[in-house]
Protein backbone atom coordinates (compact mmCIF):
# COMPACT_ATOMS: atom_id res chain seq x y z
CA UNK A 1 0.00 0.00 0.00
CA UNK A 2 0.67 3.61 -0.58
CA UNK A 3 -0.11 6.84 1.72
CA UNK A 4 -2.50 9.26 -0.05
CA UNK A 5 -0.33 12.26 -0.33
CA UNK A 6 -4.00 13.94 0.72
CA UNK A 7 -3.38 12.22 4.26
CA UNK A 8 0.12 13.31 5.14
CA UNK A 9 -0.96 16.85 3.60
CA UNK A 10 -4.21 16.84 5.83
CA UNK A 11 -2.04 15.87 9.25
CA UNK A 12 0.12 17.97 8.65
CA UNK A 13 -2.22 20.93 8.54
CA UNK A 14 -3.68 19.73 11.53
CA UNK A 15 -0.77 20.32 13.59
CA UNK A 16 0.78 23.12 11.70
CA UNK A 17 -0.17 25.95 14.40
CA UNK A 18 1.49 23.75 17.14
CA UNK A 19 4.55 23.44 14.94
CA UNK A 20 5.34 27.04 14.07
CA UNK A 21 5.30 28.21 17.62
CA UNK A 22 7.70 24.99 18.90
CA UNK A 23 9.96 25.92 15.83
CA UNK A 24 9.76 29.61 16.42
CA UNK A 25 11.12 28.90 19.87
CA UNK A 26 13.57 26.51 19.41
CA UNK A 27 14.87 28.89 16.56
CA UNK A 28 14.81 32.03 18.60
CA UNK A 29 17.01 29.86 21.38
CA UNK A 30 19.36 28.11 19.00
CA UNK A 31 20.19 31.18 16.79
CA UNK A 32 21.94 29.85 13.00
CA UNK A 33 20.13 25.97 13.69
CA UNK A 34 18.11 26.37 10.38
CA UNK A 35 21.08 25.91 8.70
CA UNK A 36 21.07 22.13 9.51
CA UNK A 37 18.02 21.63 8.18
CA UNK A 38 19.53 20.98 4.30
CA UNK A 39 21.68 18.21 6.22
CA UNK A 40 18.77 16.55 8.27
CA UNK A 41 16.97 16.23 4.85
CA UNK A 42 19.88 14.70 3.39
CA UNK A 43 20.92 12.21 6.07
CA UNK A 44 18.69 8.23 5.10
CA UNK A 45 19.05 6.00 7.19
CA UNK A 46 18.73 2.23 5.36
CA UNK A 47 15.76 -0.38 6.62
CA UNK A 48 17.06 -3.76 6.51
CA UNK A 49 14.64 -6.18 4.53
CA UNK A 50 14.54 -8.38 7.83
CA UNK A 51 13.76 -5.98 9.95
CA UNK A 52 10.23 -5.46 9.04
CA UNK A 53 8.52 -8.20 10.38
CA UNK A 54 8.15 -9.39 14.02
CA UNK A 55 11.79 -11.16 15.21
CA UNK A 56 11.88 -14.05 17.39
CA UNK A 57 14.47 -14.79 20.14
CA UNK A 58 15.03 -19.03 20.46
CA UNK A 59 11.93 -19.44 22.62
CA UNK A 60 9.07 -17.96 20.13
CA UNK A 61 8.21 -15.96 17.64
CA UNK A 62 4.89 -14.03 18.27
CA UNK A 63 4.32 -12.95 14.54
CA UNK A 64 2.23 -9.53 14.13
CA UNK A 65 -0.15 -9.28 11.47
CA UNK A 66 0.00 -7.67 7.80
CA UNK A 67 3.90 -8.52 7.50
CA UNK A 68 5.51 -8.56 4.09
CA UNK A 69 6.11 -12.12 2.65
CA UNK A 70 8.00 -11.27 -0.35
CA UNK A 71 10.61 -8.38 -1.42
CA UNK A 72 8.02 -6.53 -3.14
CA UNK A 73 5.97 -6.09 0.19
CA UNK A 74 9.43 -5.49 2.48
CA UNK A 75 9.66 -2.89 -0.13
CA UNK A 76 6.62 -1.53 -0.16
CA UNK A 77 6.68 -1.01 3.97
CA UNK A 78 10.09 0.74 3.59
CA UNK A 79 8.46 3.08 1.06
CA UNK A 80 5.44 3.17 3.58
CA UNK A 81 8.24 4.21 6.05
CA UNK A 82 9.90 6.78 3.64
CA UNK A 83 6.88 8.78 3.11
CA UNK A 84 6.32 9.51 6.26
CA UNK A 85 9.59 10.10 7.68
CA UNK A 86 11.43 11.21 4.71
CA UNK A 87 14.68 9.87 6.04
CA UNK A 88 14.39 5.81 5.38
CA UNK A 89 15.20 6.12 1.33
CA UNK A 90 17.66 3.19 1.20
CA UNK A 91 16.64 -0.86 1.33
CA UNK A 92 19.78 -3.35 2.79
CA UNK A 93 19.17 -7.01 1.49
CA UNK A 94 20.42 -10.00 2.98
CA UNK A 95 20.96 -12.92 0.33
CA UNK A 96 19.36 -15.38 0.05
CA UNK A 97 16.77 -14.13 2.41
CA UNK A 98 15.87 -11.92 -0.09
CA UNK A 99 16.71 -12.77 -3.59
CA UNK A 100 15.85 -10.15 -6.55
CA UNK A 101 14.69 -12.84 -9.12
CA UNK A 102 14.25 -9.85 -11.65
CA UNK A 103 16.21 -7.06 -10.66
CA UNK A 104 14.65 -4.92 -13.33
CA UNK A 105 11.45 -5.14 -11.54
CA UNK A 106 13.07 -4.90 -8.19
CA UNK A 107 14.92 -1.74 -9.66
CA UNK A 108 11.64 -0.27 -11.11
CA UNK A 109 9.85 -0.81 -7.93
CA UNK A 110 12.75 0.84 -6.14
CA UNK A 111 12.50 3.98 -8.21
CA UNK A 112 8.47 4.07 -8.08
CA UNK A 113 8.92 4.56 -4.18
CA UNK A 114 12.26 6.81 -4.09
CA UNK A 115 14.04 3.79 -2.47
CA UNK A 116 17.76 3.20 -3.53
CA UNK A 117 19.59 -0.70 -2.73
CA UNK A 118 22.33 0.30 0.23
CA UNK A 119 25.12 -2.15 1.02
CA UNK A 120 24.22 -5.85 0.38
CA UNK A 121 24.78 -8.61 3.12
CA UNK A 122 25.93 -11.87 2.53
CA UNK A 123 24.89 -14.87 4.87
CA UNK A 124 27.42 -17.90 5.27
CA UNK A 125 26.08 -18.11 9.25
CA UNK A 126 23.11 -19.85 8.11
CA UNK A 127 22.79 -23.53 6.06
CA UNK A 128 20.73 -22.77 3.00
CA UNK A 129 18.49 -25.63 1.12
CA UNK A 130 20.42 -27.77 -1.72
CA UNK A 131 23.87 -26.56 0.17
CA UNK A 132 26.81 -29.13 -0.36
CA UNK A 133 29.14 -28.11 3.03
CA UNK A 134 27.70 -27.24 6.49
CA UNK A 135 28.72 -24.04 8.31
CA UNK A 136 28.31 -25.58 11.38
CA UNK A 137 32.22 -25.44 11.73
CA UNK A 138 32.62 -21.77 10.49
CA UNK A 139 32.92 -20.47 7.34
CA UNK A 140 35.72 -18.46 5.69
CA UNK A 141 37.57 -19.94 8.59
CA UNK A 142 36.68 -23.25 8.10
CA UNK A 143 39.13 -25.73 8.08
CA UNK A 144 38.03 -27.58 5.28
CA UNK A 145 38.81 -25.55 1.44
CA UNK A 146 35.87 -26.85 0.11
CA UNK A 147 33.29 -25.39 2.65
CA UNK A 148 35.73 -22.00 2.47
CA UNK A 149 35.24 -22.13 -1.49
CA UNK A 150 31.62 -22.53 -1.14
CA UNK A 151 31.58 -19.57 1.32
CA UNK A 152 33.60 -17.65 -1.24
CA UNK A 153 31.78 -18.45 -4.18
CA UNK A 154 28.33 -16.71 -1.86
CA UNK A 155 30.08 -13.76 -1.42
CA UNK A 156 31.15 -13.38 -5.15
CA UNK A 157 27.43 -14.52 -5.98
CA UNK A 158 25.74 -11.71 -3.84
CA UNK A 159 28.23 -9.13 -5.30
CA UNK A 160 26.78 -9.84 -8.24
CA UNK A 161 23.04 -9.42 -6.88
CA UNK A 162 24.23 -5.91 -5.70
CA UNK A 163 25.70 -4.94 -8.85
CA UNK A 164 22.28 -5.33 -10.29
CA UNK A 165 20.46 -3.59 -8.28
CA UNK A 166 23.09 -0.32 -8.14
CA UNK A 167 24.40 -1.80 -4.49
CA UNK A 168 28.15 -0.27 -3.89
CA UNK A 169 29.27 -1.92 -0.81
CA UNK A 170 29.26 -6.06 0.24
CA UNK A 171 28.69 -6.26 4.50
CA UNK A 172 30.39 -9.54 5.29
CA UNK A 173 29.67 -10.71 9.41
CA UNK A 174 30.86 -13.87 9.93
CA UNK A 175 29.17 -16.34 12.84
CA UNK A 176 33.23 -17.88 12.63
CA UNK A 177 34.84 -19.06 16.02
CA UNK A 178 34.58 -21.67 18.62
CA UNK A 179 32.69 -22.39 21.32
CA UNK A 180 35.35 -24.31 23.48
CA UNK A 181 38.77 -23.81 24.09
CA UNK A 182 41.14 -26.04 22.04
CA UNK A 183 38.35 -26.26 19.79
CA UNK A 184 40.29 -23.88 17.21
CA UNK A 185 43.74 -22.64 16.23
CA UNK A 186 42.92 -18.90 16.39
CA UNK A 187 46.03 -18.16 14.13
CA UNK A 188 44.85 -20.48 11.41
CA UNK A 189 41.44 -19.17 11.91
CA UNK A 190 42.58 -16.02 11.06
CA UNK A 191 44.71 -16.88 8.39
CA UNK A 192 41.76 -18.83 6.34
CA UNK A 193 39.57 -15.90 6.99
CA UNK A 194 41.53 -13.71 5.70
CA UNK A 195 42.77 -15.85 2.32
CA UNK A 196 38.80 -16.03 1.67
CA UNK A 197 38.06 -12.56 2.67
CA UNK A 198 41.07 -11.55 -0.34
CA UNK A 199 39.31 -13.64 -2.83
CA UNK A 200 36.02 -11.79 -2.26
CA UNK A 201 38.04 -8.45 -2.23
CA UNK A 202 39.48 -9.55 -5.45
CA UNK A 203 36.06 -9.81 -6.99
CA UNK A 204 34.85 -6.20 -5.64
CA UNK A 205 34.15 -4.05 -8.70
CA UNK A 206 36.16 -0.99 -8.41
CA UNK A 207 33.23 1.78 -7.15
CA UNK A 208 32.70 -0.88 -4.45
CA UNK A 209 33.36 -1.02 -0.89
CA UNK A 210 34.05 -4.07 1.39
CA UNK A 211 32.74 -3.62 5.14
CA UNK A 212 33.93 -5.84 8.12
CA UNK A 213 31.61 -6.18 10.61
CA UNK A 214 32.87 -7.05 13.93
CA UNK A 215 30.76 -9.53 17.20
CA UNK A 216 32.19 -10.03 20.69
CA UNK A 217 30.02 -13.10 20.96
CA UNK A 218 27.22 -14.84 19.63
CA UNK A 219 26.45 -17.64 18.22
CA UNK A 220 29.86 -18.42 19.38
CA UNK A 221 30.39 -18.21 23.07
CA UNK A 222 34.17 -19.23 23.48
CA UNK A 223 36.09 -16.81 20.34
CA UNK A 224 34.73 -14.98 17.54
CA UNK A 225 37.09 -14.76 14.72
CA UNK A 226 36.30 -10.82 13.88
CA UNK A 227 35.33 -10.26 17.64
CA UNK A 228 36.25 -6.47 17.92
CA UNK A 229 37.65 -3.51 15.69
CA UNK A 230 40.64 -4.09 16.22
CA UNK A 231 40.41 -7.52 14.45
CA UNK A 232 37.91 -5.94 12.04
CA UNK A 233 40.67 -3.37 11.79
CA UNK A 234 43.47 -5.87 11.31
CA UNK A 235 41.61 -7.68 8.21
CA UNK A 236 40.78 -4.02 6.58
CA UNK A 237 44.22 -3.16 6.52
CA UNK A 238 45.48 -6.26 5.66
CA UNK A 239 42.95 -6.51 2.49
CA UNK A 240 43.50 -2.90 1.39
CA UNK A 241 41.63 0.51 0.47
CA UNK A 242 38.60 -0.82 -0.08
CA UNK A 243 38.05 -2.73 2.97
CA UNK A 244 36.52 -0.96 6.07
CA UNK A 245 35.36 -1.49 9.79
CA UNK A 246 31.77 -2.13 10.31
CA UNK A 247 30.28 -1.00 13.61
CA UNK A 248 27.21 -2.69 14.94
CA UNK A 249 26.31 -0.98 17.87
CA UNK A 250 25.10 -4.11 20.09
CA UNK A 251 28.33 -6.02 19.15
CA UNK A 252 30.75 -4.64 21.76
CA UNK A 253 31.58 -6.36 25.31
CA UNK A 254 29.77 -4.76 28.06
CA UNK A 255 30.31 -0.37 28.75
CA UNK A 256 32.39 -0.62 25.70
CA UNK A 257 33.30 3.24 25.11
CA UNK A 258 31.72 3.09 21.41
CA UNK A 259 32.05 6.67 20.65
CA UNK A 260 36.19 6.52 21.00
CA UNK A 261 36.34 3.60 18.93
CA UNK A 262 34.38 5.90 16.22
CA UNK A 263 36.57 8.39 16.76
CA UNK A 264 39.73 6.45 15.87
CA UNK A 265 39.05 4.72 13.01
CA UNK A 266 37.26 7.70 11.58
CA UNK A 267 41.05 9.25 11.77
CA UNK A 268 42.25 6.28 10.40
CA UNK A 269 39.65 6.47 7.02
CA UNK A 270 38.34 2.52 7.72
CA UNK A 271 34.78 3.51 9.57
CA UNK A 272 32.96 2.27 6.51
CA UNK A 273 29.45 1.96 7.97
CA UNK A 274 27.15 1.79 11.04
CA UNK A 275 24.30 -0.72 12.31
CA UNK A 276 22.04 1.35 14.81
CA UNK A 277 20.06 -0.60 17.40
CA UNK A 278 20.27 -0.32 21.36
CA UNK A 279 20.75 -3.13 24.29
CA UNK A 280 20.58 -3.30 27.54
CA UNK A 281 22.84 -6.72 27.84
CA UNK A 282 23.80 -7.72 24.35
CA UNK A 283 22.83 -7.62 21.28
CA UNK A 284 19.23 -7.03 22.34
CA UNK A 285 17.94 -5.63 18.88
CA UNK A 286 15.87 -3.22 20.96
CA UNK A 287 14.69 0.03 18.81
CA UNK A 288 17.61 2.32 18.34
CA UNK A 289 17.72 5.36 21.45
CA UNK A 290 15.43 3.51 23.69
CA UNK A 291 17.88 2.46 26.53
CA UNK A 292 21.04 4.76 25.86
CA UNK A 293 20.00 7.85 24.34
CA UNK A 294 23.47 9.67 25.84
CA UNK A 295 25.56 6.65 24.61
CA UNK A 296 23.93 7.41 21.11
CA UNK A 297 24.29 11.78 21.00
CA UNK A 298 28.30 10.67 22.42
CA UNK A 299 28.40 8.51 18.99
CA UNK A 300 27.33 11.21 16.74
CA UNK A 301 28.77 13.84 18.40
CA UNK A 302 32.18 11.91 17.08
CA UNK A 303 30.97 11.11 14.16
CA UNK A 304 30.42 14.66 13.48
CA UNK A 305 33.34 15.86 14.45
CA UNK A 306 35.75 12.90 12.46
CA UNK A 307 33.92 13.25 9.54
CA UNK A 308 33.89 16.80 9.42
CA UNK A 309 37.79 16.94 9.94
CA UNK A 310 38.05 14.39 7.18
CA UNK A 311 35.95 16.82 4.99
CA UNK A 312 33.29 13.85 4.60
CA UNK A 313 29.91 14.39 3.62
CA UNK A 314 27.26 13.28 6.53
CA UNK A 315 24.76 11.47 4.42
CA UNK A 316 27.09 9.67 2.05
CA UNK A 317 30.25 9.62 3.69
CA UNK A 318 29.10 6.48 6.03
CA UNK A 319 26.59 3.50 5.08
CA UNK A 320 24.03 3.96 7.77
CA UNK A 321 21.66 1.41 8.66
CA UNK A 322 19.40 0.14 11.37
CA UNK A 323 19.65 -3.24 12.23
CA UNK A 324 17.64 -4.53 14.99
CA UNK A 325 14.06 -6.94 14.94
CA UNK A 326 12.44 -7.87 17.95
CA UNK A 327 9.55 -9.81 19.21
CA UNK A 328 6.67 -7.30 20.95
CA UNK A 329 6.41 -3.87 18.77
CA UNK A 330 4.93 -3.29 15.59
CA UNK A 331 8.12 -3.53 13.45
CA UNK A 332 6.81 -0.30 11.36
CA UNK A 333 6.51 1.95 14.65
CA UNK A 334 9.79 0.71 15.90
CA UNK A 335 11.26 1.45 12.34
CA UNK A 336 9.96 4.97 12.89
CA UNK A 337 11.21 5.08 16.23
CA UNK A 338 14.85 4.07 15.78
CA UNK A 339 14.80 6.52 12.81
CA UNK A 340 13.86 9.36 15.36
CA UNK A 341 16.13 8.51 17.69
CA UNK A 342 19.02 8.68 15.43
CA UNK A 343 17.67 11.85 13.97
CA UNK A 344 18.01 13.66 17.20
CA UNK A 345 21.08 12.04 17.88
CA UNK A 346 22.28 13.60 14.84
CA UNK A 347 20.98 16.75 15.35
CA UNK A 348 22.02 17.25 18.60
CA UNK A 349 25.37 16.97 17.99
CA UNK A 350 25.01 18.93 15.16
CA UNK A 351 24.26 21.55 18.01
CA UNK A 352 27.73 20.90 19.64
CA UNK A 353 29.53 24.55 19.65
CA UNK A 354 32.75 22.79 18.77
CA UNK A 355 35.02 26.21 19.12
CA UNK A 356 34.06 26.41 22.52
CA UNK A 357 34.78 22.82 23.22
CA UNK A 358 37.71 23.48 21.39
CA UNK A 359 38.65 25.93 23.64
CA UNK A 360 37.48 24.10 27.22
CA UNK A 361 39.68 21.65 26.48
CA UNK A 362 43.15 23.49 25.75
CA UNK A 363 42.46 24.83 28.98
CA UNK A 364 41.90 21.57 30.37
CA UNK A 365 38.17 23.04 31.83
CA UNK A 366 36.20 19.47 32.07
CA UNK A 367 33.35 21.28 33.54
CA UNK A 368 32.76 23.66 30.64
CA UNK A 369 33.51 20.74 27.96
CA UNK A 370 30.68 18.83 30.01
CA UNK A 371 28.32 21.70 30.02
CA UNK A 372 28.43 22.36 26.15
CA UNK A 373 27.94 18.69 25.31
CA UNK A 374 25.43 18.33 27.83
CA UNK A 375 23.82 21.61 26.74
CA UNK A 376 23.45 20.26 22.93
CA UNK A 377 22.18 16.43 24.64
CA UNK A 378 19.39 18.52 26.49
CA UNK A 379 18.08 20.56 24.03
CA UNK A 380 14.72 19.31 22.56
CA UNK A 381 15.61 19.04 18.57
CA UNK A 382 12.58 17.57 17.42
CA UNK A 383 11.04 21.04 16.05
CA UNK A 384 13.74 21.14 14.02
CA UNK A 385 13.99 17.06 12.43
CA UNK A 386 9.98 17.70 11.90
CA UNK A 387 10.84 21.06 10.26
CA UNK A 388 12.96 18.73 7.73
CA UNK A 389 10.44 16.10 7.45
CA UNK A 390 7.93 18.73 6.57
CA UNK A 391 10.02 20.50 4.24
CA UNK A 392 10.86 17.14 2.74
CA UNK A 393 7.20 16.33 2.17
CA UNK A 394 7.10 13.80 5.34
CA UNK A 395 4.93 13.62 8.21
CA UNK A 396 5.11 15.88 11.35
CA UNK A 397 4.86 13.22 13.79
CA UNK A 398 4.99 10.06 11.89
CA UNK A 399 4.27 7.67 14.62
CA UNK A 400 0.89 9.42 14.80
CA UNK A 401 -0.27 9.32 11.46
CA UNK A 402 0.78 5.81 11.11
CA UNK A 403 -2.07 4.67 13.77
CA UNK A 404 -4.87 7.45 12.87
CA UNK A 405 -4.16 6.44 8.97
CA UNK A 406 -4.65 3.02 10.18
CA UNK A 407 -1.69 1.64 8.25
CA UNK A 408 -1.54 -1.57 10.22
CA UNK A 409 -4.72 -2.08 10.02
CA UNK A 410 -4.84 -2.00 5.96
CA UNK A 411 -1.56 -4.43 6.06
CA UNK A 412 -3.61 -6.69 7.80
CA UNK A 413 -6.30 -6.50 5.45
CA UNK A 414 -4.31 -6.78 2.24
CA UNK A 415 -2.09 -9.52 3.64
CA UNK A 416 -4.33 -10.98 6.25
CA UNK A 417 -3.07 -11.75 9.81
CA UNK A 418 -0.72 -14.91 9.68
CA UNK A 419 1.43 -13.70 7.36
CA UNK A 420 5.20 -14.14 8.23
CA UNK A 421 8.63 -12.32 6.75
CA UNK A 422 11.54 -14.00 5.94
CA UNK A 423 14.67 -13.34 8.05
CA UNK A 424 15.43 -14.51 11.44
C1 LIG B 1 24.60 -10.20 13.38
O1 LIG B 1 24.19 -10.14 14.70
C2 LIG B 1 24.09 -9.02 12.58
O2 LIG B 1 24.32 -7.82 13.29
C3 LIG B 1 24.72 -8.94 11.22
O3 LIG B 1 24.77 -7.62 10.75
C4 LIG B 1 23.75 -9.70 10.39
O4 LIG B 1 23.87 -9.42 9.04
C5 LIG B 1 22.43 -9.23 10.98
O5 LIG B 1 22.70 -9.13 12.37
C6 LIG B 1 21.23 -10.08 10.70
O6 LIG B 1 21.37 -11.31 11.31
MN1 LIG C 1 24.72 -5.95 12.25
Amino acid sequence: MKLDKNVIVAHNESLATKHKTKLAHFLEENEGANTHIQKLKDFQIGIPSWALGTGGTRFGRFSGGGEPSNLEEKMADIGLLHQLNQSSGAISLHIPWDIPEDAEKIMALAKSLNLKFDAINSNTFQDQANQKYSYKFGSLQNVDKNVRDQAVAHNIEVIKHGEALGSKSLTVWLADGSSFPGQLNFREAFENTLASLKEIYAALPADWKMFVEYKSNEPNFYSTTVADWGQSLLYANKLGPKAYTLVDLGHHLPNANIEQIVSLLLMEGKLGGFHFNDSKYGDDDLTTGAIKPYQLFLIFNELVDGMDHAKMNHASGLAWMIDASHNVKDPLEDLLQSVEAIMMAYAQALLVDRKALKEAQQKNDVSLAQEILQAAYRTDVRPLIAEARLQSGGALEPVKLFRSAKVRESLVAERGSETKATGL
